[in-house]
């Protein structure tokens, strides 16, 4: 092969660059955070025909000059979270995550059409998700949230009650961490940061140490990063509600991002149901005789629309 007769045959530079495994820790201004193997962090550029590149990817990089590294191929990903960036271009989010927990509060009140949007932008994608209730300390989180919460265990989503402030359900939390990659995805004020802090005590040390060894001066929260918990596990904090949009769903793929829908969807009268005023839809009947959450299926109607549209509302 003409690549290998150009080999060069005393030892140089190609014997130290075998790739080796990394993983993105987070982006910085001028490259990647990439975690190596053995712990060390370090700076890393990457090839613009390796295209996107998301914090949670795997990735072999070889080492350049000084404590730097080149992104040389990024490893199959078993999911991938994007969101709308400016002039249109889909932004990389999260790769490889198993789940991400949906944080809702009693206060503020919850925003239930952001919840069915990151559901089902889950559902899309292949991952899974869970309700955190958080403040479980506050009297209110017995009240009308529980009601709605309903709806959702119904269709099979766990929801699950926590508190940053009391610690209530942080245990369990922190088992269900371990071996997984997951994300924290919620409205602003119901608790994320709060709940990361507790999950994650080490944390301001560890971005300490992201600016320290890529070089580059403070390492800014304001862009995604994948944190180990010391129990197990690793946890992407990405600040923000519109970590993931609709970005990669269209209205046709909306439905069966709505997991109660499934049985309905194939016994509509026409296969291009819209499941809107559609004659002989089965969405619908399922919703007027109570099959279908009559909430969740308005909402449904208005996250369609927004698609449609291409209003999905500017939420940083
Ligand atoms: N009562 C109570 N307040 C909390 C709890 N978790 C967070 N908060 C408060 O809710 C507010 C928003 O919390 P924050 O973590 O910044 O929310 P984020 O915007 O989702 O990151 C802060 O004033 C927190 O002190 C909790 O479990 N119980
Ligand atoms: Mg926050
Ligand atoms: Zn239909």
């Amino acid at each position: 092969m003409a690549g290998k007769d150009r080999r060069p045959i005393a030892p140089g530079p190609v014997a130290t660059s075998e790739a080796k495994p990394g993983l993105v820790i987070s982006h910085l201004g001028k490259g990647l955070a990439v975690e190596a193997d053995d712990g060390r962090i370090l700076l890393c550029h990457t090839r613009r025909r390796l295209g996107g590149i998301a914090v949670g990817d795997r990735v072999l990089w070889i080492p350049c000059e000084g404590d730097q590294g080149r992104v040389e191929e990024i490893l199959p990903r078993r999911s991938l979270l994007a969101r709308p960036g400016y002039g249109g271009k889909l932004r990389y989010v999260a790769a490889n995550l198993d789940r991400v927990y949906v944080v809702i509060a009693p206060r503020p009140e919850p925003d239930w059409l952001l919840v069915d949007q990151y559901l089902a932008v889950c559902q899309h994608r292949g991952i899974a998700a869970e309700i955190l209730l958080n403040k479980a300390d506050l009297p209110e989180s017995d009240g009308a949230v529980q009601k709605a919460l309903d709806d959702y265990r119904h269709i099979g989503y766990p929801v699950e009650t926590v508190s940053a402030k009391s610690g209530l359900g942080l245990d369990r939390l922190h088992r269900q961490l371990a071996e997984h990659c997951s994300m924290l995805a919620g409205q602003s004020g119901v608790g994320k940061s709060s709940l990361t802090n507790a999950l994650l005590p080490e944390r301001n040390l560890r971005i300490g140490e992201i600016s320290a060894k890529s070089g580059l001066g403070r390492h800014t929260t304001t862009t995604a990063t994948l944190y180990h918990v010391p129990s197990g596990g690793d946890l992407i904090d990405s600040p923000g509600v519109a970590v993931f949009g609709l970005a990669q769903i269209d209205e046709r793929e909306l439905p069966a991002g709505y997991r109660e829908f499934q049985p309905f969807l194939d016994r509509c009268r026409f296969n291009d149901c819209r499941h809107v005023d559609d004659k002989g839809c089965a969405v619908r009947d399922a919703t007027e005789s109570g099959s279908v959450s009559a909430e969740r299926y308005r909402r449904y109607l208005k996250l369609r629309e927004r698609l449609v549209s291409g209003t999905e509302p500017d939420y940083d």
